[in-house]
């Protein structure tokens, strides 16, 4: 028997699929339809102290092999998705709640309410590439990295997952630091700051100019991302970047992933690619002769 089934952080998941923060995460019915598609475990669109509008549009550019986003953290505050959180519980997957913040003490504090609010474990949005003051800007810094995880361990008992940034020499680095600072487990990566012109504007399309990109075009980037902290940390990883087919899930889980996220894969595939991800990796694997995705985890690394 092919067992998908994994344990991370303590959460267990039925499949090592999840939803990634900031598609179709915004709301409670949004992600019960995830949860009824067969996600493994959902993360939520990150979260801050107040609502927030998010950044001028136009905010999304499609392009060949991924998107460009930069939509400035748009949400609705903690205490109204406090209810978004409750009620998506009833999909009966486990939630990890992402939360942003501009300083240790709103992290730590965000993280608190949103595990009060029902959500299993916290994810911490250390990497958005473009909002000031927010995301990549303090995530970058090894120090500020050490210190949140630091501090939000010490408001919650719920694991701890630092979302670390692609954008930097050296997410190893990042990796050290959230370890040191008690993080439970790492999410690599977030979107790889870009930006693309309209020639005939004469302009950056993006309301914001920069934006991050998502997407088949970063795969190879996130995977190089994995293995690389999987020699520097003793921490589970959950692989993001580019995944829409087992394959791309099975390359992810070999550089060092324990699960993976699908974010865009979503947005142009819709809630389906869960279960045909899941699909492929069982074939994959009974073909491969392994029983269970954690006899995977890593085998790409020399013996
Ligand atoms: O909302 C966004 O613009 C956004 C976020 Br929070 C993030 O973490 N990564 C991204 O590409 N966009």
């Amino acid at each position: 028997m092919t067992d998908l089934s994994v344990e991370v952080c303590g959460l267990r998941l039925r499949n090592p699929t999840m939803l990634a923060s900031g598609v179709l995460d915004e709301t409670s019915k949004s992600m019960l339809v995830a949860a009824r598609a067969g996600v493994g475990a959902i993360v939520t669109k990150s979260v801050g102290m107040d609502p927030r509008p998010g950044h001028p549009n136009p905010t999304v550019v499609e392009l060949d092999d991924g998107l460009l986003n930069a939509m400035g953290l748009p949400n609705p505050g903690i205490e109204l998705f406090s209810n978004e959180i409750r009620e998506a519980k009833k999909g009966g997957v486990p939630i990890v709640g992402s939360v942003f913040g501009g300083t240790e003490e709103d992290i730590a504090e965000l993280a608190a309410r949103i595990v009060k609010a029902g959500a299993d474990a916290v994810e911490l949005n250390l990497s958005c590439p473009h909002a000031k003051g927010l995301g990549a800007e303090i995530g970058s810094s090894p120090d500020r990295v050490e210190s949140i995880c630091r501090l939000t361990k010490k408001r919650t008992r719920a694991p701890v997952l630092a979302k670390l940034t692609p954008n930097t020499s050296s997410i190893a680095d990042l990796a050290r630091a959230a370890e040191k600072g008690g993080a439970d487990g790492l999410v690599a990566i977030n979107t790889l700051k870009g930006m693309v012109i309209d020639p005939e504007a004469r302009m950056p399309i993006l309301g914001n100019k920069f934006g991050g990109l998502s997407g088949p075009a970063i795969k190879p980037v996130g995977v190089r991302c994995v293995y690389e902290i999987f020699v520097a940390v003793d921490l589970p990883i959950i692989g993001v970047g580019g995944i829409a087919t087992g394959r791309d899930a099975v390359e992810y889980i070999m550089a060092g992933a324990s699960a993976v996220q699908i974010g865009t894969a979503v947005w142009v595939h819709g809630m389906g690619v869960f279960s045909r991800v899941c699909k492929d990796m069982v074939k994959f694997m009974k073909d491969n002769d392994y029983k269970s995705v954690s006899d995977m985890v890593g085998v790409a690394h020399p013996g």
